[in-house]
């Protein structure tokens, strides 16, 4: 294709081989910028654009709908420090595709939206373009920031600034507004390529001031009972062996929270996973490293984090705005993770003391009790399966490839998928994230294939699956590695529900009891499996690793297994007036 579009522009004729046009020139600022992929859905007045991106041997994925295809380069965006790129069409298409940039925002993974949009001097008048909206004031509450280029002159410029914008400090989704009749713009071509902006070092390095640096080791040194909390900005960041050598060198035990887990694998002697309510409840010195004490934290405070005033925080972000936002934090590192802890090793004394052996010899006793505790429910082989043995099968599988890449959604799922398995490897979990969103499922396992190469499992509870599903032809279309295991439990939370008020419709949280999830991957030519007990799922999820063909798997849950919101039931709000 790419030798093609070269032949047809060496054919042109002189006078417009002189000449470029605002297609060619947004394809030419990404590319210029190492930006290869584009994920998106065609139609006006982006159909062009996405053809001629292909042409010019862009890699152009189509999905079935723009909030999968924002899902995918945000998750691109976590993956590989660049910005992932989603393109859709204008209003509909950009309200569809929205979730993903604000999505994005929410959990600092860099990403640019670029829609096509209609006329200004017709949006501005609101005078009923196709598909009219004013999309630069919609997405800019809502995204990291959000820009329009209205001169094909200034394409260089605002593909530069929308880069910079999602991956500098605290990354995030960016709007890209681009007017059909950018498109068409026709410049000179000298002109044009030297408008281009190849961004220079678009996330600097950003390195802790020294007095903080000695600050932060001077309550670390204090620690009788510290921890490590690492977060998806510890795993986005990208500092494998800073993290690992820091975590060994003070020997603390560590956290990790659920897309930081594989950073250093949970099977490590320091890892404090399954220790979690007692690390947190008695630690006194507990280190954040990208990681936000929000309400997955529950806040830094109340119960979970034992008596009051009893915890001193150290925190290492790069957004200076994130200190003191739930708790006091008496040492603030600002910086990249990166260059914090590199700062942080090169000024520790060799001779660092050990952690307290009563403290680390407390979480070991507490870990080894939890860990068995759960053993014996993973080894239970039994139809139907409950979560916990088909989760015994999946953390085999895991174990034996620490090289494929999980994405979790669900409830029930989700929430016991990632206390089960343990992962090996860094950025190889990825979920629901910081809003707890249904819906990145395929989108998320799509890009993960694409942009590692490696395969890709999927578990998915049933009602999460529905929210993506239909991207299962997207999977087969381009032939990619993913293996899909649906937790079918017949609905959200549990399929037993009944309907309050006695009627003929079903309750609200349940499905189609019964329901055959496999056959729809069948439909595009995809393998689909019925699984019933954990050795089967094992068999064919072994089956579809091997193989690297486009598989799901329907696994057949205890509908009465779950329980409401999974783990975290406790936000539901209790109505007085409720009746049992
Ligand atoms: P988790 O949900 O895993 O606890 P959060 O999404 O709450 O993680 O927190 C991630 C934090 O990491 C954010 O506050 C973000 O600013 C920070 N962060 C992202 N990238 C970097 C980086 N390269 N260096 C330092 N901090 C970062
Ligand atoms: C965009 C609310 C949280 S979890 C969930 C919903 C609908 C589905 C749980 O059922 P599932 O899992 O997937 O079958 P399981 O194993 O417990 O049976 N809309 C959005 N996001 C969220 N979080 C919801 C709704 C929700
Ligand atoms: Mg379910």
């Amino acid at each position: 294709m790419a030798e093609a579009a070269v032949k047809a522009k060496e054919a042109a004729p002189d006078a417009q081989a002189e000449l470029t046009d605002g297609f060619h020139l947004v394809i030419d600022a990404l590319k210029l910028n190492g930006i290869n992929t584009i994920y998106g859905v065609p139609g006006i007045p982006i159909t062009d654009l996405g053809r001629m991106a292909q042409a010019a041997g862009m890699r152009v994925i189509s999905f079935r709908h723009e909030q999968n295809a924002g899902n995918a380069a945000a998750i691109a965006g976590f993956l590989t420090k660049k910005p992932g790129v989603c393109l859709t069409v204008s209003a509909p298409g950009f309200l569809n595709g929205l979730t993903a940039p604000a999505n994005a925002t929410t959990n600092c993974f860099p990403m640019i939206m670029v829609s096509g949009s209609s006329e200004r001097e017709v949006v501005d008048l609101q005078q009923g373009d196709y598909e009219e909206m004013d999309q630069l004031a919609v997405a800019k509450p809502l995204c990291k920031a959000a820009f329009r280029v209205l001169h094909a002159a200034d394409i260089g410029i605002g593909v530069a600034r929308a880069i910079r914008a999602a991956v500098s400090g605290r990354p995030g989704g960016v709007y890209l507004d681009l007017p059909a009749k950018l498109f068409a713009q026709v410049i000179d071509a000298a002109a044009g390529q030297k408008s281009l902006v190849k961004v220079i070092d678009a996330a600097p390095a950003q390195m802790p001031a020294p007095a903080a640096v000695k600050r932060a080791l001077e309550v670390l040194k204090s620690a009788k009972r510290p921890l490590i909390i690492l977060g998806k900005g510890a795993a986005y960041a990208q500092a494998d062996d800073a993290i690992r050598t820091f975590v060994e060198k003070t020997g603390m035990p560590f956290l990790p929270m659920s897309m930081a887990k594989g950073l250093l694998p949970d099977t490590h002697p320091q890892c404090a996973g399954a220790a979690r309510s007692t690390v947190l409840k008695d630690s006194d010195v507990v280190m954040l490293v990208g990681a936000r004490l929000n309400w997955l934290l529950s806040h830094g405070k109340g119960k979970t984090w034992g008596e009051p005033g009893s915890k001193k925080f150290v925190q290492i972000d790069i957004d200076p705005k994130e200190m003191d936002s739930n708790v006091g934090i008496v040492a603030p590192l600002v910086g990249d993770i990166g260059s914090c802890l590199t700062a942080l090793l090169e000024a520790m004394d060799s001779k660092w003391p050990a952690a307290p052996a009563d403290w680390t010899g407390a979480i070991n006793t507490k870990r080894e009790e939890n860990v068995s505790k759960m053993a014996s429910r993973l080894m239970k082989n039994t139809a139907p399966m409950d979560f916990h043995g088909a989760l015994g099968a999946l953390r085999t599988v895991i174990k034996e490839r620490p090289d494929a890449i999980l994405v979790n959604e669900g409830a029930n799922t989700l929430d016991l998928a990632r206390g089960v398995i343990d992962m090996y490897k860094p950025r190889k979990r990825l979920d629901v994230g910081t809003w707890g969103v249904m819906g990145i499922g395929m989108g998320f396992a799509i890009a993960a294939a694409i942009e590692t190469g490696k395969p890709v499992l999927a578990v998915e509870g049933d009602s999460a699956f529905g929210f993506s599903g239909m991207e299962v032809e997207t999977i087969c279309r381009y032939g990619l590695p993913v293996c899909i295991v649906v937790f079918n439990n017949d609905g959200i939370y549990r399929g037993t529900d009944v309907n309050a008020g006695g009627g003929s419709d079903p309750a609200t949280t349940v499905f189609v009891k019964g329901s055959r999830y496999d056959k729809v991957i069948e439909a595009f030519g995809g393998i689909g499996v019925n699984v019933t007990t954990p050795d089967e799922l094992k068999r064919a999820v072994d089956a579809a690793m091997d193989s690297g063909k486009p598989t799901l798997i329907n696994a057949v849950i205890d509908p009465a297994a779950g329980s409401e919101s999974g783990r975290i039931g406790n936000l539901n709000p209790q109505s007085v007036l409720r009746k049992k």
